[in-house]
């Protein structure tokens, strides 16, 4: 090596070093080659005349987020967007992943479809259901389907009626008809009204069904001691002697059959006849020749005889009187 080059060496060498240790000036502050410091929140080293600091070391904030605590400049995923801690304020991007399942967590309930949407789902409720997520029951009974005073009770996807007294029918619309089972007998007419029925009956019978005999003996028609036989929708009288007709009102004239004879007059009794005979007939029917026996002799009506000294005749009735004077003895 020649002293020229020993000369170029030591000045290269020289201005290397030179160039390696350089102070650096800093907001008017003079920083040795490699000396550290603070300005204000960062950390900086001068380093061969450049100063370079550290971004925001000292006094950035952490960040709390859905309770979980974050570093300043910490990145992480909160459900599909992507976050960062800057500062103590977390910022996350708007759905950094495309076409998220919003239906994933089973929203929809009661058996709803869920719809995957952008951004959002939709519940397809199954019957009886509403809401956004298809959790509140509809109440069927909201229109008053119930009639006629019947109590509506909701049910699931369904009503149930209680219908009032008279009334059937899903809905309670419909009468019942109390004829149906056919309570009035004995040929009665049935008339079906609300809640009840009547029996139009047919005569002879009474009471609600017409199940009852009216006792057509109770207004004793039957007269002049007669017996009264209660019959359907009638009655019968077995007469007492004497009497005739339905009611045995009527008075029978013994004398229609012309029982008094020879000319005699006959009188209607009851239950019997008299009859007033002419002159020389007797007997109940003056059928018999009105004679007088008399000591063994026959004399007529009206005949006169004597016995002895009295004078004797025959009566009607078949009697004898005698004068009664004593007679002499001879
Ligand atoms: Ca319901
Ligand atoms: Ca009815
Ligand atoms: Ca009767
Ligand atoms: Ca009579």
């Amino acid at each position: 090596m020649t002293p020229i080059h020993i000369v170029f060496v030591l000045a290269s060498l020289c201005v290397l070093a030179s160039a390696t240790n350089r102070p650096c000036t800093y907001k008017g502050q003079n920083y040795r080659h490699d000396q550290t410091f603070i300005d204000v929140y960062s950390e900086c080293k001068c380093n061969d005349g450049q100063v370079t600091c550290s971004q925001r070391v000292y006094g950035k904030k952490q960040c709390t987020y859905k309770e979980k605590t974050y570093q300043d400049g910490q990145t992480f995923i909160d459900v599909y967007s992507e976050c960062t801690c800057n500062d103590g304020t977390v910022t996350c991007s708007q759905r950094a992943y495309a076409n998220i399942d919003e239906c994933a967590t089973n929203p929809c309930k009661n058996g709803a479809t869920c719809i995957n949407g952008q951004n959002k789902y939709t519940c397809m409720c199954t019957g009886g259901w509403q809401g956004t997520n298809c959790d509140q029951d509809i109440d069927e009974c909201v229109g008053n389907p119930c009639k006629n005073g019947a109590t509506c009770i909701n049910g699931q996807n369904k009503y149930t009626c209680t219908c009032a007294g008279g009334w059937q029918g899903t809905n309670c619309e419909q009468d019942i008809n109390e004829c149906a089972t056919n309570p009035c007998k004995n040929g009665a007419t049935c008339n079906n009204l609300l809640n009840n029925y009547t029996c139009t009956c047919t005569g002879g019978w009474q009471g609600t069904n017409c199940d009852q005999d009216i006792d057509e003996c109770a207004t004793n028609p039957c007269k002049n001691g007669a017996s009264c036989i209660n019959g359907q929708n009638k009655y019968t009288c077995t007469c007492a002697a004497g009497w005739q007709g339905t009611n045995c009102d009527h008075d029978i004239n013994e004398c229609a059959t012309n029982p008094c004879k020879n000319g005699a007059t006959c009188i209607n009794g009851q239950n019997q006849y008299t009859c007033t005979c002419k002159g020389g007939w007797q007997g109940t029917n003056c059928d018999q020749e009105n004679t007088c026996t008399y000591e063994g002799n026959t004399y007529q009506d009206g005949q006169t005889f004597k016995d002895e000294c009295n004078t004797c005749k025959c009566h009607k009735n078949g009697k004898v009187t005698c004068s009664n004077r004593k007679c002499p003895t001879y």
